[in-house]
């Protein structure tokens, strides 16, 4: 048993609560765009419901459930976790912080979703509270690097764990997105929420949140990444296909998730069309590692068929465990993911994205990513890691098995339609599908009932996900599952820590590579008279 066991569960915890809530008002967002007439409709509870959904689940659920991951295994791999003291403390202020947020949220004073773009205004409790889950989150990262460099001292010359190399480099993600975030919000958000500026320059706001936006979507997936490299083939009887190519894509992600920011303002005014270029071409970088991601894992997942008995080209796919809860998440994730990518490549191509941008096919693109290939790897990584933290066996086991079917089909029906409905034309964040009758929507609100099914499908799957974490906890048998084992790879690891391995040296890089991509766009919005705003102070 790890001894930070509760330190772990705590995490987990508070990510299943979130989660629970989070899904719980996405079943009445998916009803309300398909006008289904519920009790409370209104554009009012609409929005609040998607703030909540989108804070709870894509900022709360994913944090807490990485802390735990990133808690369990600096612990398993490096067999030390410094400073428990100071992660406790982290924990409570992330807690804190979650709880003002959602408070705010649901008091109806802080309806601005989870980009919360000004000049759409929260009140100041939303934006403390989201600080300070930040803040709690930056303990962890502190916790990390401690412990990390402890370990260092005493193993020097050794390689980092491959699953640390990928906590790691999550960790280095965390800090470059969030710094980006700390100056929207120290900088023009808190002064402007708390009435000490009269005003706020959206641009600006926008440009520093997508500075923190879009790698957070990597910090999102480099953990769920550690799984299917670092676990997964060993759940599935394999060992992983190649060591230094693993720690080759960890590193990518640290140095190409910050530059590419712009590719979500491609439509946005004052900046020049050659800096979203460029942000347009690191995005085409930033394929690459899923790219070669794609051809590990089934390279891993070939390993593990051929090792179970296969012969055939294809056999191995149905020898793979498809009735264990974790290893069916994972696969269903990645194959859902390889969808994903294909849309992400689409909205990062410049001229294409005109074609997406603020359209349902948004929403279609990022359920597949952050809410299917992460949220249901994590999911299934919960199956696997409650028997072995709390030392009690899987309650309702058939519910487990059956859930990943149920949020890959339900996440198939709601994604591929609002993909459709988007190049149709029908605007994302919108509470009616119909718009009121307007002969417009004709084309596609056929689309908003057949994704509403899908949200009552993905929302008893996530029922069944939360009522097997509690019954385990609640009734579950003493459990033979306790270890926690990580893959081999098919060649051995190098005896000696080498390049990839240079934390510091990558950082260094991934900054030069930050100034590059960012310094430019901001001396334009800076020095344009018409977004020089007296609420933008920070130099
Ligand atoms: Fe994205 C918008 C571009 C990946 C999340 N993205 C969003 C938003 C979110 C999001 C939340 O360029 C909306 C933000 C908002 O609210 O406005 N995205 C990309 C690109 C990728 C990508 C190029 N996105 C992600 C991931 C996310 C995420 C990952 C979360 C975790 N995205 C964009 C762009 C926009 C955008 C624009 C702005 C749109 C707009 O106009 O507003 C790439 O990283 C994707 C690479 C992925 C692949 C797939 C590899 C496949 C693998 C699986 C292999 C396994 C197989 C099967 C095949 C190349 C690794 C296994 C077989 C078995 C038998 C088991
Ligand atoms: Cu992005």
């Amino acid at each position: 048993m790890i001894k930070s066991r509760s330190l772990v569960l705590a995490h987990l915890g508070v990510a299943v609560a979130a989660f629970a809530g989070g899904t719980a008002m996405a079943l009445m967002q998916a009803l309300s765009r398909a006008d289904v007439d519920l009790p409370l409709r209104s554009p009012e509870m609409y929005y609040l419901s998607v703030t909540a959904h989108g804070v709870l689940l894509a900022l709360v659920f994913t944090t807490f459930f990485i802390m735990a991951l990133g808690y369990l295994v600096a612990e398993t791999t490096l067999d030390r976790l410094d400073t428990p003291g100071l992660a406790w403390a982290g924990f409570w202020v992330a807690v804190v912080g979650t709880v003002l947020t959602t408070l705010a949220i649901l008091s109806g004073t802080s309806t601005v979703l989870y980009t919360f773009y000004p000049p759409l205004q929260a009140h100041p409790t939303f934006y403390v509270g989201a600080t300070l889950l930040v803040v709690g989150s930056w303990v962890w990262c502190g916790v990390l690097i401690r412990t990390y460099l402890g370990w260092r001292r005493t193993h020097a010359g050794a390689p980092t764990p491959l699953a640390m190399h990928g906590m790691m480099a999550s960790v280095v993600i965390w800090i470059l997105a969030t710094s980006g975030l700390a100056v929207e919000m120290v900088g023009m958000i808190l002064p402007w929420s708390f009435g000490l500026v009269e005003t706020i320059d959206p641009i600006v706001a926008r440009t520093w949140f997508w500075w923190f936006g879009h790698p957070l979507t990597y910090f999102w997936l480099v953990p769920a990444y550690v799984l299917w490299y670092t676990i997964i083939p060993r759940v599935a009887g394999g060992r992983l296909f190649s060591d230094p190519l693993t720690r080759v894509v960890f590193v990518m992600f640290m140095l190409f998730s910050t530059p590419v920011g712009l590719h979500h303002q491609f439509s946005d005014p004052g900046i020049g069309s050659g800096w979203k270029l460029a942000h347009t071409i690191t995005t085409f970088a930033i394929l690459f590692p899923s790219l070669v991601t794609a051809f590990t894992v089934l390279a891993s997942l070939e390993d593990a068929g051929r090792r179970r008995g296969a012969t055939g080209l294809f056999d191995w796919i149905g020898r793979l465990p498809w009735r264990d809860p974790f290893f069916a998440s994972v696969a269903l994730a990645m194959i859902t993911f390889a969808l994903g990518g294909f849309g992400g490549a689409v909205n990062a191509a410049y001229s294409m994205n005109v074609m997406v941008h603020n359209t349902a096919w948004v929403q279609g693109h990022f359920h597949l990513t952050v809410g299917t290939a992460v949220a249901l790897s994590f999911m299934g990584c919960t199956y696997w890691l409650l028997p072995r933290l709390t030392g009690r066996a899987l309650a309702w086991r058939p519910i487990a098995v059956a859930q990943p079917y149920l949020w890959f089909v339900g996440m198939q029906i709601f994604s591929l339609s609002s993909h459709v409905a988007g190049l149709l034309g029908m605007p994302r964040r919108v509470y009616t599908g119909d718009f009121l009758g307007a002969e417009a929507a004709d084309a596609w609100s056929w689309l908003t009932d057949v994704s509403a099914v899908g949200g009552v499908v993905l929302f008893v799957s996530a029922m069944g996900y939360v009522a097997v974490c509690l019954a385990t906890i609640v009734v579950g048998e003493p459990s033979v599952d306790t270890a926690i084992e990580y893959a081999e790879p098919i060649e051995p690891v190098a005896a000696e820590s080498g390049l990839w391995d240079r934390f510091g040296l990558w950082t260094f890089v991934a900054v030069v590579l930050i100034a590059i991509a960012y310094v430019g766009p901001f001396v334009q919005l800076l020095s344009l008279e018409r977004f020089g705003s007296q609420a933008f102070r920070p130099f």
